[in-house]
């Protein structure tokens, strides 16, 4: 363990995320990081926008991230990230969602969300998935900082005693996460935040790992988005949150087999290898 993580206190980002609803990790990329990651992602940026206001018509997304550099493999594994989500999710917990967030000038504000409203299961309620939002540029009220409702986490479902269900109400109660460069902040799936308004010159750039339960639906399906020979070049815990390990004693398996089986190179599938004769 290097010195980093083992003086990462981990309990005490827990209790954050449990009080407040989210945690913010400082120095979670390096300025050598943060160069790599600008690099890595340039030849992605300045092609498209989103196809609909939540995406954002001026926001750009670049998908399945932690597929594209080593940079972002690395950053899908940090270890103070993995000991912190250890401690919230049950082992083999899986990447859900990597993604590049390029909010440009002009963007509105997102409609307020949560995201793990995908599993509808009733609120309050532990989360399903965590997520992971790091600053590339430094995120300002003005620049379109995410914006968090505090304790929002707690709070059951719509017309739930306790939960505001007026819009202005709950806007009023935004706090937008203002930031350096290479920071992070990590918070459970139930919070409801946004992306801010961009009201200034410049884009401003961010990425987000999202991570859930080993037993829950990823929002991504790395098993078709990533090549295997890719996936077999990757550390084992990458290999492990992109769906290549199993939920005991068998969610996840492949014919009846561990799925780690199917990076084999000589790896023939079952159907196809025991199907009868013409
Ligand atoms: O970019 C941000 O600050 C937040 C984006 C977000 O919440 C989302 O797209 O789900």
């Amino acid at each position: 363990m290097d010195a980093q993580t083992a003086s990462f206190d981990v309990d005490a980002h827990v209790a954050q995320m449990r009080d407040r609803g989210y945690t913010i990790i400082e120095d979670f990329m390096s300025p050598a990081t943060l160069a790599a990651v600008r690099g890595a992602l340039a030849s992605y940026l300045r092609s498209h926008h989103g196809r609909n206001d939540f995406e954002g018509f001026k926001t750009e997304r670049v998908y399945t991230l932690a597929a594209r550099g080593k940079v972002f493999e690395d950053l899908a594994e940090e270890p103070r990230l993995m000991a912190l989500l250890d401690r919230v999710l049950q082992p083999n917990f899986l990447l859900t969602a990597s993604q590049a967030i390029n909010i440009e000038p002009g963007e509105t504000a997102q409609s307020i969300h949560t995201d793990d409203s995908f599993y509808r299961q009733p609120r309050p309620r532990p989360a399903i998935s965590y997520t992971v939002i790091a600053a590339v540029d430094a995120f300002t009220q003005a620049n379109g900082a995410t914006e968090v409702i505090p304790g929002s986490h707690l709070w059951g479902d719509h017309g739930a005693p306790g939960r505001p269900n007026d819009l202005a109400e709950m806007e009023a109660m935004l706090t937008p996460l203002e930031i350096p460069a290479g920071a992070a902040f990590v918070f459970p799936g139930t919070l409801l935040h946004r992306g801010g308004a961009n009201r200034t010159e410049e884009p401003r750039l961010a990425f987000t790992n999202q991570y859930c339960e080993p037993w829950a639906r990823t929002q991504e399906n790395f098993y078709l988005s990533i090549p295997k020979d890719q996936v077999r070049a990757m550390s084992p815990r990458l290999r492990s949150l992109l769906g290549y390990e199993i939920w005991p004693s068998f969610m996840g398996m492949v014919t009846g087999s561990h799925p780690a089986k199917a990076l084999d190179p000589d790896f023939v599938p079952p159907i196809v290898a025991q199907r009868p004769a013409d």
